[in-house]
């Protein structure tokens, strides 16, 4: 991207950064293993595990203890309220895990903040994450069959930048971002294992259909190279298979990895309103583009699904993003 162009919309919301930070975060957890009784006409359900975690708006993450399994059948079901803000500051409104609708944009000073979200759905939702993974909208209710392996986190859509625009680790966030936050939303999470040799035969059986060449060039080990530079969509196959996303991209004096980026994709961005630098996906021609991270699980049918990065001037660029298709 150029830095001369005008990144940001006019619409801006306050944030009071007074506040100290909360002197404690309570995480009440309760565990209850079942493991169902079968039935006289199926084979036995697989285990189903669930939990409850109150998650404090003033945490960045809080980590529910549970391990997810790729391929787990994945329901959260939230309740509560929380607030992004102060009493009194424009920001200052109550909350259910669906958050605000929308996201606004952050003043700082004079200027819009460079800030990002930790997802581009709703300011002050109830977010998860598995890992170090891109942070997605869980909402009052969640259901997903998990495309990777590792801890669920969770948390509320805040922003991660400073007053004066800079992105923030998840410490300084805390500390500046946070901190004024109040109320928790409770989320009750249940995990139904996979049946991994059911289910993959299924995943096997959508793919063996006609194949799309991936327009990227290929690495020893199999993984794509997606530079850059390389400006436009790219195609990635058709059916049903999951992108992982390594590395990162410099787009023109940014450093941006996966699902991190200083700068919000502004009108000229390929995809506007997914920060700048990150790679984005679509399915078909004229399907609605949305942010990869660091993995995603792509169900296109027969359809095409392409890959990008995003950006609106290439030839600056920096680095590459290496891509596994399973
Ligand atoms: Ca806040």
């Amino acid at each position: 991207m150029r830095l001369s162009k005008s990144i940001f919309g006019p619409l801006a919301v306050g944030f009071a950064l007074l506040g100290l930070v909360g002197l404690g975060v309570l995480v009440l957890g309760f565990v209850r293993r079942q493991h169902t009784v079968s039935s006289n006409t199926s084979s036995p359900s697989p285990a189903v595990e669930a939990r409850s975690t109150t998650v404090d708006a003033r945490q960045v993450w809080t980590d529910s203890t549970i391990q997810i399994n790729k391929g787990d059948v994945v329901t959260i079901d939230a309740t509560g309220q929380v607030n992004v803000a102060a009493p009194g500051d424009g920001a200052d409104k109550w909350v259910s895990p669906e958050g605000w609708g929308y996201i606004p944009l952050m003043q700082c000073g004079t200027q819009p903040c460079r800030y990002v979200y930790r997802t581009p759905d709703s300011m002050g939702c109830l977010i998860g994450k598995i890992d170090d993974a891109k942070a997605f909208k869980i909402g009052r209710h969640y259901e997903m069959t998990a495309p990777i392996s590792g801890r669920l986190f969770l948390s509320v859509n805040d922003a991660m930048s400073s007053r004066d625009g800079t992105l923030l680790d998840d410490s300084r966030a805390a500390a500046l971002m946070f901190s004024d936050n109040r109320g928790s939303f409770n989320a009750v999470i249940r995990i139904q294992e996979s049946r991994k040799s059911a289910a993959y035969g299924e995943n096997s059986k959508r793919n063996s259909g006609p194949s799309i060449a991936v327009g990227l060039p290929q690495n020893a080990d199999g993984s794509y190279t997606l530079s850059g530079t390389r400006e436009g969509w790219a195609p990635l196959g058709q059916g049903t298979f999951t992108i992982e996303v390594k590395g990162s991209i410099d787009f023109g004096g940014f450093l941006a990895s996966p699902d991190r980026s200083p700068i919000m994709g502004n009108q000229e961005a390929l995809v506007p309103g997914v920060p700048f630098g990150v790679p984005v996906g679509k399915i078909s021609d004229h399907g609605k583009p949305f942010m990869i991270g660091y993995s995603h699980q792509f169900q296109s049918g027969d359809q095409i699904a392409y890959i990008a990065v995003n950006d609106s001037y290439y030839a600056d660029n920096k680095g590459s993003y290496i891509i596994y298709k399973r």
